[in-house]
């Protein structure tokens, strides 16, 4: 296909399709997830036309999912780019969780003509789309002329990356594709964005502040969030945290910023270092429900609602963040790599933590990992979630750079717990929102990404929610190995209808289901797993052969607990606790 924007003689003209896409690859963005439709068909062809890489998905919802991690590997806003309407609203769950996870991501939606969708007169696939997006994302904007783009383009990158990142809604309507204009104009229009994320330095004295928490502290603690995954700032954080020798937890998608196995860690008495801690420092956390909100019995407080005594230090980009759930000491407000490169400077002044504390982590370390280990060394027919993780769990330590993706309730919380990371950004998994359905968006997109190979640990509900992209995964030939956590339902497969009728119960799937012939059906690889060994074979020949591979893992179907981890969110439970 010919490129109107790049011809050089005179009188030469181009149109918005190819602005939108010379917008994006001035700004170093090489790829789109998305589906087409009208009207935006052309822009996926002429994309690739142009040397773009396009990803079709067959959902929105997991090409937004794609673009969102996407972002959050690269640090540059992934794109999705979906039609009017219903393919924006199926993009917008996405966009939306991005926001809420500070993931940068832009989502594209062509729109229809909004003389037509102002009157409401029933154009296709009417829909205000700039109105419904504004409160789901963190910026959004329109393009009516050609000759904005540059602009509109611009502003969504600075949006969705700089600051706190988050979604951003771009609206294009479809007269604008096909706006011409004089080609040099056009090239002269389009902006490439110079340091889209500025560093923000922490002010000196907010600094001062946090090296005198510390430096009074008897029990510190450092909690690392997926901020600081984000910031690749990872040589900094690991000296900070060496060179002050302070214990540190993982949130989720934090672990193996530091190896998981590293001494330091206290990620295996984590009950114990909450309630115990005097100063706790986090580092791109937020005090939201994954936290307790900074409060409570979890943080050693006297009832649910109380503060447990911990005074806080936390770093963080965003101002507001500070005293969002507890108060914060000492707020350091900047961007984490300029933040902890300044502790750095004054890490000199601390002296190591108290023997007491590090040996009473130590004490409670040695005896919870010995009972896992114990635990973990049983081989129970069926499988359960213990004996298959197991062998994930060696697979990952002879693999450290395989790219995890993690959803489900058992099969997200025992993964979390049992496998261990060994370098940073490769756990990617349901984040702020405890969010199904990013499995297969996340997987194609961490495979794109960064080449190597991904391998999917999914409950068998959540991989329903995007389980059709197996096919995407064939399609693009991705080395991603899906392993589905085959426990007949939601939690577990034994629920009964108490009516004895003869609908099943609501958590309840059909039973012995081969999710493995899925795979199979697009010419990938299908394996039965009944057993840990089959299960490592099924993922060795994967990651060798690099073929996309699904693995039904079967499950013990009495073996997960009602909602994993956090029963206690259930409302009849909650009541009743
Ligand atoms: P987790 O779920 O792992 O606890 P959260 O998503 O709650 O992590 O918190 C991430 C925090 O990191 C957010 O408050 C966000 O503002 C912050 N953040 C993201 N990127 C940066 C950055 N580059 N510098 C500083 N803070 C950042
Ligand atoms: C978009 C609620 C949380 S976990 C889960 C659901 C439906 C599935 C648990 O079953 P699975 O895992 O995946 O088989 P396991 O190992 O315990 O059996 N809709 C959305 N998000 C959420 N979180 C839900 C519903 C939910
Ligand atoms: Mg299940």
């Amino acid at each position: 296909m010919s490129t109107p924007s790049t011809s050089s003689s005179s009188g030469a003209m181009t149109d918005g399709f190819h602005l939108v896409i010379d917008a994006l690859k001035l700004n170093d963005i090489h790829t789109i997830y998305g589906l087409p439709g009208i009207p935006i068909t052309d822009l996926t062809r002429m994309a690739q036309a142009e040397g773009m890489r396009v990803i079709s998905f067959r959902h929105e919802q997991n090409a937004g999912n794609a673009a969102a991690i996407a972002g959050f590997l690269t640090q540059k806003p992934g794109v999705c780019l979906t039609v009017s309407a219903p393919g924006f609203l199926n993009g917008l769950t996405a966009l939306s969780n991005a926001t809420t996870n500070c993931f940068p991501m832009i989502l594209i939606s062509g729109s229809s003509e909004r003389e037509i969708v102002d009157l409401q007169q029933g154009d296709y696939e009417e829909m205000d789309q700039l109105a419904i997006a504004k409160p789901l994302c963190k910026a959004a904007f329109r393009v009516l002329h050609a000759e904005d783009i540059g602009v509109g383009i611009a502003r969504a990158i600075r949006a969705a990356v700089s600051g706190r990142p988050g979604g951003v809604y771009l609206d294009l309507p479809a007269k604008l594709f096909s706006q011409e204009m004089d080609a040099a104009a056009g090239k002269a229009s389009l902006i490439k964005v110079v340091d889209p994320a500025p560093r923000q330095l922490p002010a000196p004295d907010a600094i001062e502040r946090a090296v005198a928490l510390l430096k009074a502290a008897k029990k510190p603690l450092i909690l690392l969030g997926k901020g600081a995954a984000y910031a690749q700032a990872d040589a900094d954080i690991r000296a900070l945290v060496e060179r002050s020798g302070i214990p540190y937890l993982p949130m989720s998608m934090a672990k193996g910023l530091l190896p998981d196995t590293h001494p330091q860690s206290a990620a295996a008495a984590r009950s114990f270092v909450l309630p115990e801690a005097d100063v706790v420092m986090l580092i791109g956390a937020r005090l939201n429900w994954l936290l307790s909100h900074g409060k409570g019995k979890t943080w050693g407080g006297k009832d649910a609602k109380a503060w447990g005594g911990q005074k806080f230090i936390q770093i963080d980009i965003s101002p507001q963040e500070m005293d969002s759930n507890v108060a914060i000491d000492a707020p350091i407000v900047g961007d984490i790599g300029s933040c902890v490169s300044a502790l750095l400077a004054q890490v000199g002044q601390l002296s190591k933590p108290p023997a007491e504390w590090l040996n009473a982590i130590e004490e409670r370390k040695t005896k919870n990992v010995s009972k896992m280990a114990e635990t973990l060394a049983k081989d129970p027919v069926p499988m359960n979630f213990h004996s298959a993780l197991n062998v994930v769990r060696d697979i990952f330590k002879a693999h450290p750079d395989t790219l995890l993706v993690n959803e489900g309730a058992n099969a997200l919380d025992f993964t979390r717990s049992i496998v261990d990371m060994y370098k940073p950004r490769k756990r990617l998994d349901v984040g702020t929102w405890g969010i199904m359905g990013i499995g297969m968006g996340f997987s194609v997109a961490a495979a794109v990404e960064t080449g190597l190979p991904v391998i999917a640990i999914e409950g068998d509900s959540a991989f329903g929610f995007s389980g059709m992209e197996v096919e995407t995964i064939c399609r693009y030939n991705l080395p991603v190995c899906v392993v589905i956590m085959n426990n007949n339902g939601v939690y577990r497969g034994t629920d009964v209808n108490p009516t004895g009728g003869s609908d099943v119960a609501p958590t309840v799937f059909v039973k012995n289901a081969r999710y493995d012939m899925l795979m199979q059906a697009f010419g990938g690889v299908g394996v039965n797993a009944t057993t840990p060994a089959e299960l490592r074979q099924g993922i060795e020949e994967a990651l060798r052969s690099r073929k996309p591979t699904l693995i039904n893992a079967v499950i013990d179907e009495t073996a997960g607990t009602e909602s994993g981890r956090i029963t206690s969110l259930n409302p009849k439970k909650a009541a009743a606790a």
